[in-house]
């Protein structure tokens, strides 16, 4: 690919797990509009990993985290738009520090609200990046 323009940017992609299940939203966003997301976000200047996850699940949905781990990378070209893209998304799995906790929709303007879903039930569509990690064989619940 010779792009020659454009940004890469990092976004932080939280698999938040509880019991079986795990929190997709769907999206509001010129990227992948109406497609199921895991929640994510930019990580910004001076944040770890971590830190990032529980504030972007916080801004969007209100939850707090408990433990969180690093699983995997994905790299993403987004060519389609006015301003070419390209993601580093970084994937956390996290639980919640207090299971009973539900996910308040807090930004409408970017999702049409929050559910739990099985792995092996996933929404359709999902978004794109989220589709291929998925193809590839890609499970965020421990083993
Ligand atoms: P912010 O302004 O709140 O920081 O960001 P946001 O508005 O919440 O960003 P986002 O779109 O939720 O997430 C940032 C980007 O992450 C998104 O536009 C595209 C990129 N991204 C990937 N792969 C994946 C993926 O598998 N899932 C999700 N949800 N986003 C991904 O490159
Ligand atoms: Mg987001
Ligand atoms: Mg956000």
């Amino acid at each position: 690919v010779a792009e020659t323009s454009g940004s890469i940017k990092v976004a932080v992609v939280v698999c938040l797990l509880r019991g079986q299940n795990v929190l997709l939203g769907r999206r509001r966003s010129s990227l992948g509009d109406s497609t199921f997301s895991l929640p994510s976000g930019h990580l910004e200047f001076g944040e770890s990993f971590e830190e990032c996850a529980a504030r972007e699940l916080k801004e969007e949905s209100d939850l707090d985290i408990g433990k969180i781990q690093l699983l995997t990378v994905t790299n993403n070209l987004f060519l389609d738009e006015a301003k070419p893209s390209q993601y580093v998304a970084v994937f956390m799995r996290a639980v919640l520090a207090d299971p009973r906790q539900e996910p308040q929709n807090i930004e409408p303007k970017f999702c049409d609200g929050w559910g739990w879903y099985e792995w092996d039930n996933l929404p359709k569509p999902l978004f794109w990046p989220l589709e291929n990690v998925v193809q590839d064989g890609f499970n965020p619940f421990p083993t």
